[in-house]
């Protein structure tokens, strides 16, 4: 019989809610003794009976299964308030879970399929001599476990129907993030806080988080995690370290993800004692073959290494004139007798390219490299490729070397991280595009070959291939931001299955996140759809790729920053036209590297589509899109589309006030606010830089007039001084005010324009290493104060710190201006944050309510 204690009452509901409430006071730590928050596994809770029988029996002792049992336990629990029990008397109805073979003994009158993959699961509702029974078959220990996370996730999305037999299999075997975790605690790449791996050179005594992320993985089918930086390795082969990844290891195999590490292919140089690194040397292959066995034996599922080699400063085998297949076999060999994988990384590129020759071009060097040695690498190695030819940047094309690899196994690596897409402070759900590389049809050898076919295997018939996300979660909040959480669960979605739709997993994402709310559901779902494309319009529009600093952050704009470097993610714009030439005919020949028909389609203007178009083509800034738009127009309009897009998530979030934990609510809020004020840095930076370099005016009028702006160098200033910014294009006219009186500094406008009410918005930087605090007063009387508290790179004011903060009057209604009306900003400067401003702006109101 089920356990339906009190849900008919509503007590449960009632104690439910006042305990979701409690442990969002709490951190969400007491209760659960859980330390992390549990984002997606957190579940919106239903109201109602729950749909499966209240008994959970695992058939095998496993501890895999085990965890399965205890995850439906858990998992009915949150959703209807009402645990299941575990164990089962063998009398009434119960959900069963076990490997097909153990399946097969304890119920031999009853058909599963014989076919399950050994990641595979099949769930079906039986009777068994008047019982019903849910079972949870896997092909495997791990099978079940993944079956039991989709019984529950079918529960929590409302798409459980237990008539309906569910048959599922990952569609390739590697699906594995990687962390780019240093030694020391930090986070390479990383927006959340410090490691949960590592601390002071060692792997931390409290690994519970570690635990808890890979609850979170398995929850979405992952099973392998590289736990450090692909740069500076060799520490992490140290005996006494890999005592401590054993730990590691231990705490994620009950969730079925196995440990892998990032190794330096120079380490039996730097920590092994030896004279050479060279591929080729016997002792070299001696020291790593003893260095597996080493870890092997502390960790017998190990899965293997990922490797980055000759690529921004790490050795390689070219010191020896050697290939990357030779590095990747020798590595290959050492692991082959136990069951380890090498995943060797295509980011192999020359990063002092000469920027005055033409011919010269980064997203030529996978191919290039990679390409001739296609066959050459043992069965049980990955070449792992960057989803575009350069580097995670907001809009590229697919890389050619997919294609390019029929004889090898091969794997697309993403970024959950977002390191060139807005760094978690900007929501930004990457589906979407992950999504269009995942189903683009290089038509190799001229047939269908969607990428995601190829690293399934299925095109070229290779045993071995996957996914890989750079996901770089830490401390605070594993991504830092609630909503990017979207991303992890995404990555490993589409790892599992890459035909779901970007829209069907914010959905379900967003299903098991909140608590369920169809308007709440589906403003957050939409919400996530909308904000890659918005990103790509503030930020670098037609295939120019994210127009920031490859030197730098990687964060604000910087778009001469790109360029005149050896870095190689040019956009060669000039007072002529913009875009990088990459046809074969007149370019770089990078176009000629995909299979015949995508090489003809990039290779001519006409075909190649206008969002990468500037990546392919270099245009003068009239050339017409297709759209019948000129480039330059194109540039000025998706960027004020772009910073609007921006705004409108604002408004949407605001559409489920009270819908949602108000911490959380205004946690996201306060994010989006950010956001827009980021998006109008952006977009006036890169509207002004390409007025100035093309010279051609907006036809809408809008570059260059910003009527409602009074420029902080034009004020009247009091201990402030006019400074010009770097780049000039991350200020509006190039220019700013820094305080150089520590007791504080004012800025003081009159107002000419129309008597209203406004709201006035003050862009500052806020600087790294001190808070500074900042007044607004209309004639004396005091309007706003703020502080520059965030957390943003650089310590110079630039486009990575420029912010805005808006008044907006009491309860919102807008402040009062009449012509003759005296603004002044008073900045207070702390420790190096000297209260910096660039402009206020006087807004209007309309379009606001
Ligand atoms: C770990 C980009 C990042 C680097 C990263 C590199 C890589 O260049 O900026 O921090 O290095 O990619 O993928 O190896």
């Amino acid at each position: 019989m089920r356990n339906r204690r009190d849900l008919q009452s509503g007590k449960i509901d009632l104690f439910r809610a006042i305990a979701v409430a409690a442990l969002f006071a709490a951190g969400a730590i007491a209760a659960t003794a859980q330390t992390m928050d549990e984002t997606w596994l957190r579940h919106g809770y239903f109201h109602g009976f729950p749909p499966v029988p209240m008994h959970v029996r695992a058939l095998g002792h496993e501890p895999i299964e085990k965890t399965a049992v205890k995850e439906i336990v858990n998992g009915v629990d949150r959703l209807f308030g009402s645990a299941p029990s575990s164990g089962g008397d063998g009398a009434s109805d119960e959900i069963v879970v076990g490997t097909v073979q153990e399946f097969r003994s304890a119920y031999p009158k009853l058909n599963v399929p014989s076919t399950l993959s050994p990641e595979g699961f099949w769930i079906a509702e039986m009777d068994s001599a008047g019982r019903q029974l849910v079972v949870v078959v896997g092909g495997s220990e791990r099978g079940v476990l993944y079956g039991a996370f989709a019984l529950i996730r079918k529960i929590a999305t409302i798409s459980w129907n237990p008539k309906t037999t569910i048959t599922e299999a990952p569609a390739m075997p590697i699906r594995w993030t990687d962390e780019w975790d240093n030694a020391d605690g930090t986070i390479v790449r990383g927006y959340a806080g410090r490691s949960i791996f590592f601390e002071n050179g060692k792997v931390r005594d409290d690994l519970n988080a570690v635990g808890e992320y890979a609850r979170l993985l398995a929850s979405v089918g992952i099973n392998g995690c590289n736990v450090n930086n692909v740069n500076d390795a060799a520490p992490f082969l140290e005996p006494q370290m890999i005592q401590g990844l054993k730990r590691i290891a231990d705490t994620m195999r009950p969730w079925g993800v196995r440990l892998a590490i990032s190794v330096d292919i120079a380490s039996p140089q730097k920590i092994g004692g030896l004279k050479t690194f060279d591929p080729l040397d016997p002792a070299v292959q001696a020291w790593w073959a003893a260095k597996a066995d080493e870890i092997y034996a502390e960790i017998p599922d190990f899965a293997g290494f990922t490797v980055k080699a000759d690529s921004e400063g790490q050795a390689g085998p070219a010191s020896y004139g050697r290939s990357p297949a030779d590095a990747a076999n020798l590595l290959a060999r050492a692991l082959a007798p136990h069951g380890g994988v090498v995943l060797y990384r295509a980011f192999v590129y020359n990063n002092h390219l000469d920027y005055n020759d033409m011919k010269a071009d980064r997203a030529r060097a996978a191919y290039d490299i990679f390409h001739p040695l296609d066959g050459k690498f043992d069965a049980n190695v990955i070449v792992q490729i960057k989803y575009g030819p350069i580097d995670f940047q907001a809009r590229e094309p697919v890389s050619p070397l997919f294609a390019g690899l029929e004889k090898t196994n091969s794997a697309m690596e993403l970024q959950i991280t977002q390191e060139y897409t807005g760094q978690q402070r900007h929501l930004v759900y990457l589906a979407p595009m992950w999504k269009e590389m995942l189903d683009f049809d290089l038509r190799a050898e001229n047939r269908a070959t969607p990428v995601k076919e190829i690293i399934e295997g299925k095109i070229f018939n290779r045993p071995l291939g996957g996914m890989i996300g750079v996901s770089c979660v830490g401390r605070d909040g594993w991504l830092g931001s609630p909503l990017a959480m979207a991303n992890l669960y995404a990555f490993g979605r589409l790892a599992w299955d890459p035909n779901l739709t970007a829209e069907q997993i914010a959905e379900e994402w967003a299903r098991q996140t909140f608590i369920q709310d169809p308007h709440l559901i589906a403003t957050v779902t939409k919400m996530l759809m909308q904000s890659w494309p918005a990103y790509e319009h503030y930020t670098g529009p037609l295939g120019t790729q994210t127009l920031t600093d490859p030197t730098g952050s990687h964060y604000g704009p910087g778009i001469e920053g790109s360029e005149h470097n050896g870095w190689g993610q040019w956009h060669r714009d000039d007072a002529q036209g913009i875009g990088m030439d990459r046809s074969v005919a007149t370019g770089t020949g990078f176009a000629g590297q995909y299979p015949p028909e995508v090489a003809k389609m990039y290779e001519s203007l006409a075909t190649t589509p206008d969002n990468l178009l500037l990546f392919f083509h270099h245009v003068p800034y009239t050339y017409k899109l297709h759209s019948g738009e000129t480039v330059i127009q194109y540039i000025y309009d998706s960027h004020y589309q772009g910073a609007e897009e921006a705004a409108r998530l604002g408004e949407e979030w605001a559409t489920v006030k009270g819908k949602v934990d108000p911490r959380l609510y205004e946690d996201v809020r306060a994010r989006l606010e950010y956001q827009a004020g980021h998006a109008i840095v952006w977009r006036d930076a890169i509207v002004q830089y390409c007025l100035k370099e093309s010279g051609i005016p907006d036809a809408k009028g809008r570059a260059g007039h910003y009527p409602g702006r009074l420029e902080a160098e034009d004020a009247r200033l009091s201990g402030y001084k006019v400074i010009d910014v770097t780049p000039w294009e991350d200020a509006s006219g190039g220019k700013a005010v820094t305080c150089v009186t520590p007791t504080g500094c004012s800025a003081e406008w009159t107002y000419t324009g129309k008597a209203g009410r406004f709201d006035i918005a003050a862009q500052y930087f806020d600087l790294q290493g001190g808070v500074a605090h900042f007044a607004l007063d209309v004639n004396g009387k005091a309007i706003a104060a703020w502080s520059a508290d965030a957390t943003l790179p650089s310590g110079q004011p630039n486009g990575d710190n420029s912010t805005r903060f808006t008044a907006r009057g009491p309860d919102g209604r807008g402040i009062d201006l009449k012509p003759g009306d005296v603004l002044r900003v008073d900045g207070t400067p702390d420790a190096s944050d000297p209260a910096a401003l660039d402009y206020i702006e006087i807004e209007s109101l309309i379009g606001r309510d």
